[in-house]
C-alpha cells in the first residue's frame, strides 16, 4: 500500500515537473538547441519581444504562425538600430513553420523588425551584453 502511494507520488511529481518545464518563460535557452528561442506569432509580435543576451550566444526566430514575416535587423530597411560595429542582417520571408538564426557577437541594443508588419508594431529589441 505504502509502495503504491510512493510510486504515484513520484509520478505526480514527475508530472508537475514537466509542466514547470513546458511554461517556463521562452527567454531562457531552449535545450534542444541551445539558442534563445523567439517565436514570430499570429498576433504580429516577437514573442519575447524584448531580451537580454551575451555576446557569442545564438537567437533562433521561429515562425509558429500562419503568415510570411522577417527578422530584419538592417537600417536601411527601416526603423532599426544596431551598436556602431555591427553588421546590419535580415531573414529572408519566413514561411509558417521556417526559422531563422543569428549569432551576436557585438554587445550593445539591438531594434529589428518585420519588414511586412512594421508598420503594425511588429518589433522588438534584443540587449546583447559582454561575455
Ligand atoms: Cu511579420
Amino acid at each position: 500500500m505504502l509502495r503504491q502511494w510512493k510510486r504515484s507520488w513520484r509520478s505526480a511529481a514527475t508530472v508537475v515537473a514537466l509542466i514547470c518545464a513546458v511554461s517556463a518563460p521562452s527567454l531562457i535557452a531552449s535545450a534542444d538547441t541551445g539558442a534563445t528561442v523567439i517565436n514570430l506569432t499570429d498576433t504580429f509580435e516577437f514573442e519575447p519581444h524584448e531580451v537580454m543576451i551575451h555576446a557569442g550566444d545564438i537567437v533562433e526566430w521561429r515562425n509558429t504562425s500562419r503568415f510570411n514575416h522577417t527578422v530584419t535587423a538592417d537600417p536601411t530597411q527601416g526603423h532599426a538600430t544596431l551598436p556602431p560595429s555591427a553588421e546590419s542582417f535580415s531573414s529572408q520571408e519566413l514561411r509558417p513553420g521556417a526559422s531563422f538564426r543569428h549569432t551576436f557577437t557585438v554587445p550593445g541594443n539591438y531594434t529589428y523588425f518585420c519588414q511586412p508588419h512594421e508598420g503594425i508594431g511588429m518589433v522588438a529589441q534584443i540587449i546583447v551584453l559582454a561575455k
